[in-house]
C-alpha cells in the first residue's frame, strides 16, 4: 500500500464524530491519529499499561472499542501499517495462547485468530510467560508473544470498532 491514501485515512476528531456517531468531540490529545478503514475505526493509546486487562479497559473508556482482533490478512496489513505509522515499539492487540500453547483466541469473543505475521525468532514463549500479543511498531509491525501483565513491561494498546459487526448485532437484538 502506498503512503498518500494511508495518511488520508487518518481521521480528525469531526471524522470520528461522523465515523461512529458518538455525541460529544472525542479527546483525540490521548491517542495517535485514528485510523478509519471501511466502516471500522482504529486508534493507538499515548498512554502505556502493564497489562493487557487495563489496556483493554482503555479501549472501552475511550471511543467504546476493544483490543483489535486480526481477521483478515488484509485487515493486518493496515494496522500494520499503522503501527509503522506511529513508531510504537509495544502494542497490544486480542489474543491469548494461555489455555494452549500457540493457539491464540480472542480474549473478547473466544474466537481463534487465525493470521499471524510473526518477527524474526517470534513467537518463543519466553520464559513460558508470554501469553498476550503485541505489534512492533520498529519491526516492520510485525508479531510478538508477550507478557499479559508484567510490571515492568510496558504496552500500548491498539484498538478497534467494527460498525459492521455493531449493526449485525442490533439487528439480532431486534425481536
Ligand atoms: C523472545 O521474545 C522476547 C520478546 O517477547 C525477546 O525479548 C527475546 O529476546 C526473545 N528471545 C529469543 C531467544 O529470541
Ligand atoms: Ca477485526
Ligand atoms: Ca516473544
Amino acid at each position: 500500500m502506498s503512503v498518500s491514501p494511508f495518511v488520508f485515512l487518518l481521521l480528525s476528531a469531526i471524522n470520528v464524530i461522523w465515523a461512529i456517531g458518538v455525541a460529544q468531540v472525542p479527546d483525540l490529545t490521548q491517542m495517535y491519529p485514528p485510523l478509519g478503514v471501511s466502516n471500522r475505526l482504529y486508534y493507538i493509546s499515548k498512554a502505556k499499561f502493564v497489562s493487557y486487562a487495563q489496556a483493554s479497559t482503555w479501549c472501552s473508556q475511550n471511543l467504546g472499542g476493544y483490543p483489535a482482533e486480526i481477521d483478515t490478512a488484509e485487515e493486518l496489513k493496515f494496522i500494520e501499517q499503522y503501527a509503522i505509522f506511529t513508531k510504537v515499539r509495544k502494542i497490544f492487540i486480542a489474543g491469548t495462547d494461555a489455555g494452549k500453547d500457540g493457539v491464540f483466541l480472542s480474549q473478547r469473543t473466544g474466537a481463534p485468530i487465525t493470521v499471524f505475521d510473526w518477527a524474526k525468532g517470534e513467537p518463543n514463549n519466553s520464559g513460558g510467560v508470554e501469553d498476550c500479543l503485541e505489534l512492533n511498531g520498529n519491526k516492520q509491525g510485525r508479531m510478538n508473544d508477550t507478557p499479559c501483565s508484567r510490571a515492568s513491561v510496558f504496552h500500548n494498546v491498539l484498538c478497534e470498532r467494527d460498525l459492521n459487526e455493531e449493526k449485525r448485532q442490533k439487528m439480532k437484538a431486534v425481536p
